[in-house]
């Protein structure tokens, strides 16, 4: 049977580890995969479950995630779907930030009572997966759940990075703890798979992907200030209610940090990605694109999004976005290029790279550019030179920043002719 369930999608709280990419944009719309955005993948996983009840909790409500949440999910007006934004806002209650996970939940709960549903799910907006949430909620139900947690193995260094549980031979979990250090996290090993056990993924992690039943959620958050569902919460919750563990065994990376929305987005270019782009089951805002045109360049392991005019050298494990423009002599390896948001008539582009102006927007002439990020509307010039690597030490400069070796080129950014990085 179909269980009536609202979906609030954590959209992020000061997007500090994704900085430069929040910088001009709120978490849940930094592009992802040439054409998508992040909140596309929790989105469409709920639409792929049969939930089309989701609000989207973000600490302000950029002008771009508007846009895209608006022309992607339109709903007929039979259906009683919806996805609406839920923004941090002054009220009578308070005017702060939301200050964590549940702080965003309890301070947007009133939303909820105009809604018809029994449960409740609360999704991470940094996440890449797929996952049918019904067969989750049909757990939580038949197992007689107040809360669920949908929970992963993981390996010991992966470890102190997550909330971690153990559970009873009836999935009832009996112990959590949020991000145990290097020392405390090897009491908390668990009896797993030998499948699992055998890649050394002896430590349940919760993918932050939580079942509550209607009036569990509100009666926790009333009854206990804390700001963290995994600080503060569900610790509290195991001694009070049936906190299930649902065990997911598919792919599933959490992708809030540089680094791993890099090696994400990267890691689509592989002969078979973990992540499956093909089975069209990831949507978003459709977009009027004429198909992309390539000339005289080598391609290797590379995604190629619409509306792309490439004419360069070699392109290698590489994620180009829409409306890319590359210049012809250019090499570029392991790089996510986001592409752009408008194209440049062609008397502009000639006009830009023959005068002292800007250069035209995309990539130009015998550039090399490895291991690094290219925020959307980027100009770089001809001739100029990014390589990341771990020789490079992090920094924050006007037009780049460097991550773990990653340089990310920032959005609008300027790159004149003949720069090194
Ligand atoms: P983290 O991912 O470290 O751990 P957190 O940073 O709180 O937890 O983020 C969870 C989700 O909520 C993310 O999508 C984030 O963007 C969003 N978020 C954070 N602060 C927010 C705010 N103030 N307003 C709105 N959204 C906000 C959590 C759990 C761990 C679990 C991991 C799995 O706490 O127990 O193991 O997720 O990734
Ligand atoms: P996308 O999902 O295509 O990245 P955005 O919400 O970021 O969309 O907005 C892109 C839209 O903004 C484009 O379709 C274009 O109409 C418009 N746009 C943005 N910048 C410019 C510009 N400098 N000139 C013309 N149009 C622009």
């Amino acid at each position: 049977m179909a269980h009536k369930v609202v979906s609030l999608i954590l959209g992020g709280g000061r997007g500090s580890r994704l900085y430069p990419l929040t910088q001009q944009r709120s978490k849940p719309a930094v592009p992802i995969a040439g054409k998508y955005r992040l909140v596309d993948i929790p989105i469409s996983n709920c639409l792929n479950s049969g939930y089309n009840k989701i609000f989207v909790l973000t600490q302000f409500n950029s002008a771009s995630l508007n846009t895209h949440i608006k022309n992607a999910y339109n709903f007929s007006i039979f259906s009683k779907g919806f996805v609406d934004i839920l923004a941090a806002e002054q009220t009578n209650e308070g005017d702060r930030w939301f200050q964590g996970t549940a702080d965003a939940v309890r301070r947007t709960h009133k939303h909820l009572l105009n809604v018809d549903y029994d449960y409740v799910l609360v999704l991470s907006g940094d996440q890449l997966y797929q996952m049918d949430y019904s067969a989750l909620v049909d757990f939580h139900v038949q197992n007689g759940g107040h809360i669920t947690i949908a929970t992963i193995p993981v390996n010991v260094a992966d470890a102190t990075g997550f909330g971690i549980l153990k559970a009873n031979e009836a999935n009832v979990i009996t112990a959590f703890t949020e991000k145990p250090n290097k020392e405390e996290v090897l009491n908390w090993s668990s009896e797993v798979s030998s499948e699992m056990a055998k890649c050394g993924r002896n430590y349940l992690a919760s993918m932050g992907i939580y079942v509550f039943s209607k009036g569990v959620l509100l009666n926790l958050l009333l009854a206990n200030p804390g700001m963290d569902f995994g600080k503060e919460i569900l610790p509290d919750a195991i001694n009070k209610y049936k906190v299930l563990s649902y065990q997911f065994d598919g792919y599933w990376t959490d992708i809030g940090t540089i680094k791993s929305f890099f090696d994400a987005n990267i890691g689509l270019t592989a002969d078979v990605p973990d992540f499956n782009l093909f089975d069209e089951t990831v949507f978003t805002r459709a977009r009027m694109l004429p198909p992309s045109k390539v000339s005289g360049t080598t391609l290797n392991n590379t995604v190629i999004a619409d509306g792309c005019i490439l004419n360069a050298d070699k392109l290698e494990r590489s994620v180009i976005g829409i409306r890319s423009r590359i210049g012809e002599g250019t090499v570029i390896k392991s790089t996510y290029m986001m592409g752009s948001d408008h194209y440049e008539q062609l008397e502009e582009v000639i006009e830009l790279g023959n005068t002292q102006k800007p250069p035209p927007v995309g990539v130009g002439e015998r550039c090399y550019i490895e291991n690094a990020i290219l925020d959307k509307n980027c100009r770089i010039g001809n001739d100029v030179r990014i390589k990341g690597g771990p020789h490079l030490e992090d920094g924050d400069f006007q037009t780049h920043a460097i991550c773990d070796g990653i340089v990310v080129v920032k959005k609008n950014a300027v790159i004149s002719n003949g720069v090194s990085i």
